[in-house]
């Protein structure tokens, strides 16, 4: 019975890596100019990770910097995707947070991994610690350690208006170097906690907000902005996904993300990781369920797996 399960997964496993072969394989869904420009070629981190020209942020003046709008569940825009600051650009990031009204930054790289630098040190790292980046001033006002990952709550002042905000910084350490992580619980809670986090900001916020439904949107960004954060942010859509209708599309939802930040999701781990995480999570979530109704799991896993 055992060989038989092995021979089963075997075969799953198989057929999600054709599937992410096959995605790998589609051509780009646009250009790449302003990336490309020569007075920009300086602000990406790497010179083969460039963002599409119809998905790319804005900036109000001067106005290129590497990163792409996505598209959420049922939200536009309700993500930035973005590669790790560069020192040149620390001015440039905080100013799309401010300019795109940016309350939540999610960040899934260490700065440093195996000796490479990865992103720069773009925040206060300290409590009680200001710095000033561009035309904003940073204070880490406050932060809270957990096992997997560090929350700061950083205080984003425009010398410019005069104005303050409070923006929640996510940074999950755990994830290793290369690869996935091991389990996915770990995972889990903390996209658990940034989504809850941008309902209470929703919350908040309330009328005030006159963007998309959904609220601003949400930054991810690791390394390059394509692997981990697509990683982070297809588990995010199918979840979301999954607690609205109960069924989820990893195949489709890549790529649709694709067509906004191309490359996303680098490796083939990454995408079977999307699957298995999104498994546990409905073990978890359907448990009490599926005592009571015992279809309510074939139902969650009538997906490609
Ligand atoms: N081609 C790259 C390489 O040089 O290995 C791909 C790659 C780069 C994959 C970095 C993973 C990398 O690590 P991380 O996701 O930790 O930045
Ligand atoms: N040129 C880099 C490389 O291949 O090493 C690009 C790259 C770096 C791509 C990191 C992906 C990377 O991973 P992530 O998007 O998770 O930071």
């Amino acid at each position: 019975v055992h060989d038989l399960v092995d021979y089963v997964k075997q075969q799953k496993k198989k057929g999600i890596y054709q599937e992410y072969e096959e995605i790998r394989k589609e051509p780009p869904a646009g250009n790449f100019d302003n990336s490309k420009k020569l007075a920009n070629q300086m602000k990406n981190r790497y010179s083969d990770v460039l963002c599409l020209d119809h998905s790319r942020v804005r900036l109000c003046q001067l106005n290129y910097i590497n990163a792409s709008f996505m598209d959420g569940y049922k939200k536009n825009n309700a993500y930035i995707a973005t590669q790790g600051p560069l020192p040149k650009t620390f001015g440039d990031f905080w100013r799309m947070v401010w300019e795109q009204m940016v309350l939540i930054i999610v960040m899934t790289t260490r700065v440093v991994e195996r000796g490479r630098v990865k992103c720069g040190q773009y925040w206060p790292l300290e409590e009680g610690r200001t710095e000033q980046y561009g035309y904003f001033l940073v204070k880490n006002t406050q932060m809270q350690l957990f096992q997997d990952f560090k929350l700061s709550h950083l205080e984003l002042y425009n010398t410019q208006s005069g104005e303050r905000r409070e923006v929640y910084h996510y940074l999950y350490v755990s994830w290793p170097d290369f690869g996935v992580p091991k389990s996915a619980s770990a995972m889990l809670d903390f996209r658990e906690l940034v989504h809850q986090r941008r309902e209470a900001v929703v919350k908040i916020l309330g009328s005030s907000w006159t963007g998309s439904p959904g609220g601003p949107p949400v930054v991810v960004h690791c390394s390059a902005g394509i692997g981990r954060t697509g990683t982070f942010c297809t588990l995010d859509i199918c979840l979301s996904r999954l607690e609205d209708i109960g069924t989820i599309d990893v195949r489709q939802t890549v790529r649709r993300m694709r067509t906004q930040r191309a490359f996303s999701i680098q490796t083939w781990e990454q995408y079977y990781f999307c699957y298995t995480a999104v498994i546990e999570y409905a073990q978890n979530l359907f448990f009490v369920a599926s005592q009571v109704k015992n279809h309510s799991v074939d139902l969650v896993l009538n997906c490609r797996i």
